[in-house]
């Protein structure tokens, strides 16, 4: 008996009426456990570095087994770069390698560095002409109703990569929901958490991070999804905000 329990928390009202983003969360659960993941998320919410939240909002919803399909999570690999102007343009080549247009993939780096401040979901672009698809203005596209399989399985496989946060647990999920999707080509996302710099660019094939993607203290992250010219926008919006999806670890 699985439920969708999703968080979105704002400052200054709710996001709907022009309150800043400040933090969002979401969750496949077992019904045993909503109780405490709406504990875990309201303390999120209420504690986060990006400010005080004046406005939360959680929302369960019963998820019939029948409509959750799995996925394999994407393999992990990792960049250190010295700076962030190489740790972008790592990013850039990233991108590219994945079937990003050249310009296309500086066009989803300014779109991201040139935020004034951070969005709730994420923008999606195309991936040859690197114009903006979706119509969400500052709210953006948010990713919902995905997990992780086995959480203490993904936990341990975790820490012996050496690579135990929650931004890489609840990113990879999402990263690998994502890159699972028809016509998408890839994702670059830093974090809008102001202490935490490292990214990521995702394909099909990699979930690759990257350190130094933004400077120590900004507030400002988001997302792009690029995808490929064709791609049936209303199919790929669904699929991202609806289709329940359980993240698999092979093997
Ligand atoms: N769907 C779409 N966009 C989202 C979602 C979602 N569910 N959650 C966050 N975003 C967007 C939104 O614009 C946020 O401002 C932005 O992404 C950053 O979100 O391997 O922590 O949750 O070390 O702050 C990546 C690297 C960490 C992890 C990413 O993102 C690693 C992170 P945050
Ligand atoms: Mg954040």
């Amino acid at each position: 008996m699985l439920y969708s329990i999703r968080m979105r928390a704002a400052e200054n009202g709710p996001h709907e009426k022009g309150g800043r983003h400040i933090s969002g969360a979401e969750r496949l659960v077992d019904f045993k456990d909503l109780e405490a993941t709406a504990v875990a998320m309201l303390t999120r919410a209420f504690t986060h570095s990006r400010g005080q939240a004046d406005f939360i909002n959680i929302n369960i919803e019963y998820i019939p087994q029948e409509q959750i399909i799995e996925i394999p999570i994407l393999p992990i690999y990792s960049t250190a770069s010295p700076s962030v102007v190489t740790g972008r343009a790592a990013a850039v080549a990233l991108l590219i390698k994945a079937g990003v247009n050249p310009k296309a993939a500086e066009s989803g780096l300014s779109a991201l560095a040139n935020l004034t401040d951070s969005m709730r979901g994420a923008i999606i672009m195309c991936a040859k002409t690197g114009n903006r698809l979706d119509n969400t203005g500052n709210r953006g596209i948010r990713v919902s109703r995905m997990d992780i399989a086995d959480e203490q399985y993904f936990g341990k496989w975790l820490v012996k990569n050496g690579l135990s946060n929650i931004h890489i647990r609840e990113a990879l999920v999402l990263a690998s929901k994502v890159a699972a999707a028809p016509g998408i080509v890839a994702e670059l996302c830093w974090s809008d958490d102001p202490e935490y710099t490292t990214g990521y660019v995702a394909s099909k094939e990699a979930y690759h991070r990257l350190t130094n993607l933004k400077q120590p203290g900004s507030p400002v992250g988001g997302r792009i999804f690029f995808i490929a010219p064709g791609t049936n926008l209303n199919d790929l919006i669904t699929y991202l905000q609806e289709q329940p999806v359980i993240v698999k670890i092979p093997g």
